[in-house]
């Protein structure tokens, strides 16, 4: 065995005429300039070596180069690029095979592609997901993938950004073999697979690809349709449709087309998001250790009850869901069913294990008792502080020691809660999102005297249910709801000034919201808002404009999509219309407070509206309630529906700058100097210049 030489990310092995190059970069392999710079000096090393008849390379710990490192994005490119790596490999002179295994995605694979073969342990995972980060693969995935799969399936596997398995990798020509084993003995294996003649070996470049332009113009079409807003896959499009001519001209517009994707405001909001996801876990109390949770008790088989149940069934976990009678039990149990039903026919889901999980780890009683073992119970009953202080003293005396007692309220004080029993440090919030089987977040409510531990096991919950859990502090509302009761005014105050409901909802999708804010009220139900504001009421301070038009819509039972009514009306199977009911109801009101209706343009209703989300948030920061300004970006793309590519609220005012944006609301205070308020912490922003990301370090 000749000498092992190692270099930074690294590792370089000769053994009986193979050389084996090692990727070791932990903790997914990903691109890093040392790892470019040591691969590129190994092929070379390899390629000049008269002992080495063959090359591997594979990757050392849990996967094979898994992409780029996206934290050099937006840095200036360092040589040797990616692309030139990839080059090199694809003209050595002598046969090069890529062993794939764990998660060998973007530029991991476009190096796989570059090889002269592929080989993928079971289980490997590969894909081109670049424009899921705003970017395309820029390092010849666009001119390799469609000489090997044909344009057609090219243009799918990079438009969708999807994950493919080994199987449907190898069945589509995507890699060569699946071979079993550790990657550096099959890595072995495979080299004198090639000596022999077993395993062919060619140039991907070299492969002729078929032009397709009736596949170019259909995704092009379907991309202008679904995804307008975006910028990444229509230059992928572009840069996939310059593959049938000589590679170098290919790869060049590739280069140039990934440049620019670059420099797009979106790639920085997508690769924000995707470092969001990850950022929120890092909590203070992320060195305690979680409680285990086996079996969970789940009080409330409502919507939000019955999801939470679901969501708990699906991750594995054994449930008890407890209801106040019979009746209520069957209706809870049923929405159960009908859930795990649903998750048959999307296909998450087999017909035996649904059955499996209904017979042997669903349980179903009116009899609080049966929690007593229960590891971690959540209650999800009516939304009343009485009710569920009333509940928690109960539990206190039927849980076992130990078990957590969470609460899914959505805006109540978990203190208070906590309070009713004696053991408040056992007490935390655990605030699902509506459908709680579906939607990935979760607010950890942490009171004052919740438990390290207890905190820990609510985040290593939201894990398990494949969840994002995000920590908030104690306050009505919590980091979510807190913001959207304030800057849901911001369009009430429109609708009463001017604009109507069907200019201020497509002017938010135009910014990127799957839906604007009362098709989403109608969706949610108007009756649950009307109880906010009749909750408010109380504490409604004097000052505060009041627009009535909701609760006028209200008192005629239209409460949105449920009753057919609401803002739109929703005519059987057809498409929702604007309720003309509701035009009367806002000329009246506005004749009743003297407004003469003034108009607004698109952009104003859009500014007015982040601009009352983003100093809402500011508010939460400077109260603690969030940790950080990525918190709160974390909760609105995984919560609220947020354009993805802007990043989060906090992401997007960092684009405006806090300059600009306590001028906006000093414009705007001057109709409403109660509503709009600069935030100490926006005043000191845009005096000393700085920006909401400078706050997410720590
Ligand atoms: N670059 C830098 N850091 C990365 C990274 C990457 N590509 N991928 C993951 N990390 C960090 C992540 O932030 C976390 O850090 C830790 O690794 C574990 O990740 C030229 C331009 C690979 C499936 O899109 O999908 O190649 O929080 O918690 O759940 O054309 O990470 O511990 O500090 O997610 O096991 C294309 C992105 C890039 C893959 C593993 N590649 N990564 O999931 O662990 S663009 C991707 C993932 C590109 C080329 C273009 C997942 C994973 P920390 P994790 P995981």
């Amino acid at each position: 065995m000749m000498n092992i030489r190692s270099a930074p990310a690294v590792r370089y092995e000769m053994v009986d005429g193979t050389a084996l190059i090692a990727i070791d970069n932990p903790p997914v392999n990903a691109s890093s300039h040392d790892v470019r710079t040591a691969l590129l000096e190994a092929v070379r090393q390899a390629e000049a070596d008269e002992a080495v008849d063959a090359i591997a390379i594979f990757g050392a710990g849990r996967t094979f180069i898994a992409g780029a490192d996206i934290r050099e994005f937006g840095k200036p490119p360092k040589d040797p690029i990616l692309p030139d790596v990839n080059n090199a490999i694809e003209a050595c002179a002598k046969p090069v095979i890529a062993i794939l295994h764990g998660t060998a995605l973007g530029g991991g694979f476009e190096v796989a592609l570059a090889a002269h073969a592929r080989i993928a342990l079971p289980g490997t995972q590969v894909g081109l997901p670049e424009v899921t980060l705003g970017v395309l693969p820029g390092a010849g995935g666009t001119q390799r993938a469609p000489r090997l799969i044909g344009i057609a399936k090219a243009l799918e596997i990079i438009t969708e950004g999807r994950r493919i398995g080994a199987e449907e990798a190898l069945e589509m020509g995507l890699i060569d073999r699946i071979a079993e084993g550790e990657p550096r003995d099959v890595a072995l294996e495979m080299a004198e697979e090639v000596r022999q003649g077993n395993l062919g070996t060619r140039r991907t470049g070299e492969l002729q690809v078929s032009p397709d332009d009736a596949a170019i113009a259909d995704v092009s079409e379907r991309l202008k349709a679904k995804q307008a807003h975006l910028f990444s896959p229509h230059k992928a499009v572009e840069a996939v449709a310059g593959c049938t001519g000589p590679l170098a001209e290919g790869l060049a517009q590739e280069r140039a087309l990934f440049r620019q994707c670059i420099e797009s405001p979106q790639r920085a909001g997508l690769i924000h998001a995707f470092f969001a996801e990850r950022a929120v876990a890092k909590i203070p109390e992320a060195g305690a250790t979680p409680r285990p949770v086996a079996g969970a008790g789940v009080i409330g088989g409502g919507t939000m009850g019955s999801g939470i149940a679901t969501a708990m069934l699906l991750a594995g976990l054994n449930v008890t869901l407890v209801e106040r009678d019979e009746e209520a039990l069957a209706r809870g149990r049923a929405s159960v069913e009908g859930n795990l039903a649903q998750a048959v026919k999307r296909g998450k889901l087999d017909e035996a294990k649904r059955a499996a999980i209904l017979a042997e780890r669903l349980k179903a009683t009116t009899d609080l008792g049966a929690l007593a073992e229960a590891d971690l119970i959540v209650e999800a009953v009516f939304e009343d502080l009485e009710v569920k202080t009333e509940l928690f003293a109960r539990l206190d005396a039927i849980a076992r020691e130990g078990a957590v007692l969470a609460t899914n309220t959505s805006y109540l004080d978990v203190d208070r809660i906590a309070a009713a029993t004696s053991r408040p440090q056992d007490v935390v919030g655990l605030h699902f999102f509506s459908p709680a089987h579906v939607m990935k977040l979760i607010e950890v409510v942490v009171g004052d005297k919740t438990a390290a531990e207890v905190v820990a096991t609510g985040f290593a919950l939201a894990k398990r249910l494949r969840k994002i859990a995000v920590r908030a502090g104690v306050c009505d509302g919590f980091i979510g709801n807190r913001i959207l009761a304030h800057y849901r005014k911001s369009v009430d105050y429109l609708m009463m000034d001017g604009a109507t409901p069907q200019q201020i909802d497509p002017a938010l999708t135009g910014f990127g919201f799957a839906m604007g804010p009362f098709a989403v009220s109608d969706l949610a139900g108007l009756d649950i808002g009307w109880a906010t504001r009749k909750r408010h009421a109380a504490m409604r301070p004097a000052e505060e404009r009041y627009i009535p038009i909701a609760d006028r819509i209200c008192e005629e039972g239209w409460f949105g999509r449920k009753t057919g009514k609401g803002f739109y009306v929703y005519p059987q199977g057809g498409k929702p219309e604007p309720n003309p009911e509701v035009a009367r109801i806002i000329d009246e009101e506005r004749a009743k407070a003297g407004i003469l209706p003034r108009n607004f343009e698109d952009d104003e209703i859009v500014d007015r509206y982040m601009t009352a989300m983003i100093a809402e948030a500011a508010r939460v920061l400077e109260d603690g309630i969030a940790q950080r300004p990525i918190d709160i970006d974390a909760v609105f793309l995984f919560g609220y529906g947020f354009p993805r590519f802007r990043g989060g609220p906090l992401h997007y005012a960092d684009t405006l700058g806090a300059k600009e944006l306590v001028a906006r609301i000093e414009r705007y205070a001057e109709e409403d100097a109660h509503y709009w308020q600069v935030p100490p912490l926006l005043a000191r922003m845009a005096r000393e210049g700085t920006r909401f990301a400078d706050m997410n370090e720590g």
